[in-house]
């Protein structure tokens, strides 16, 4: 990782914790829910949504505060969803990230109400966001809804779960994929986006290079899953391979995912270069993300 990169995610990283632990600490709710809620957020995730949001409002030097917390709500909706895929119902994992999964430490009841709380409050942080006017909020938060729900991540899951019981080809994985992990990351970076009221020619191209860079995470997802060299080693390591789960190397072999990665990771790239200021951070967050071990 460049200092720039690693500059930038040490200055922001600090701050979207802090930020997300104290918007459901001070909540008025059941201690127990709000530490199940506050387990799973505090696991040790990459943030890398928030990122995105970040990199974009800074690219169009715009609202910094505001866009911490719609990195807060992007990052409750991600972590609802792992709580939620890690339930004896969905993948049943008993780890995750290296440590014992929310149902496992808190019970499946109360796991599923953190899921069910966090996704509820993240609406609830956007339309609460001071100094932002209220067209722009009711986008956001529609956005959110779509990213995350029946047409986005949800709808997604529930591809990826038929897709078990046959194999997909290229397209149809591609369509999982694109809703299931691809809608928060184009949130993401399209929230930042429209915060910083950019132009409708700006906004076409960001969300292009969202497409691409939401794929190239999956394709990295699946080779990691496969090489194994993170913490979740021994966990998921040739798991896709045994279960009937179809995956880009599954389909492509490993090779044939390594260069489709680079395809869309060099697409990603030169879209950026579209975009005036300066897309450095944006540039180097694609490649972190093509790059990461874990
Ligand atoms: C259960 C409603 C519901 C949805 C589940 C997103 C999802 C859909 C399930 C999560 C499981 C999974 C492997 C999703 C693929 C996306 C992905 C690679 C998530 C991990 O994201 P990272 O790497 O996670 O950003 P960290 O741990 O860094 O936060």
């Amino acid at each position: 990782m460049t200092n720039t990169l690693k500059n930038f995610m040490d200055e922001h990283i600090l701050i979207i914790d802090d930020v997300l632990y104290s918007l459901v600490g001070k909540i008025i709710a059941p201690e127990q829910l709000k530490d199940s809620m506050l387990y799973s957020l505090k696991a040790g995730g990459k943030r890398i949504r928030p990122l995105f949001v970040l990199a974009v409002c800074e690219l169009f030097n715009n609202k910094l505060k505001e866009a911490y917390t719609i990195g807060a709500a992007v990052e409750m909706i991600h972590t609802y969803s792992l709580i939620h895929d890690d339930l004896p119902s969905m993948d049943n994992d008993d780890l995750r990230r290296g440590k014992p999964t929310n149902h496992v430490v808190y019970g499946e009841a109360l796991a599923t109400l953190a899921g069910d709380a966090l996704n509820t409050l993240s609406f609830g942080i956007l339309a609460r966001m001071e100094n932002v006017p209220p067209a722009i909020k009711v986008e956001l938060i529609n956005l959110l809804s779509v990213a995350a729900g029946a047409e986005g991540m949800v709808g997604g899951q529930v591809l990826d779960i038929d897709g078990e019981s046959r194999s997909l080809n290229l397209e149809e994985l591609e369509q999982v994929h694109v809703n299931k992990t691809g809608a928060l990351l184009r949130f993401s970076i399209e929230a930042g986006a429209v915060l910083s009221e950019a132009s409708e020619e700006e906004r076409r191209v960001l969300v292009e290079f969202a497409h691409h860079i939401g794929l190239a995470f999956q394709i990295q997802d699946d080779i990691l899953d496969i090489e194994g060299t993170s913490e979740e080693l021994g966990k998921t390591a040739g798991k896709d391979l045994a279960s009937n789960k179809s995956t880009y190397p599954g389909i492509l072999t490993i090779a044939g995912a390594k260069d489709k990665l680079a395809e869309h990771y060099e697409i990603a790239i030169s879209l950026l270069e579209k975009l005036n200021g300066d897309t450095t951070i944006l540039k180097e967050l694609a490649e972190y993300i093509v790059r990461r071990n874990k």
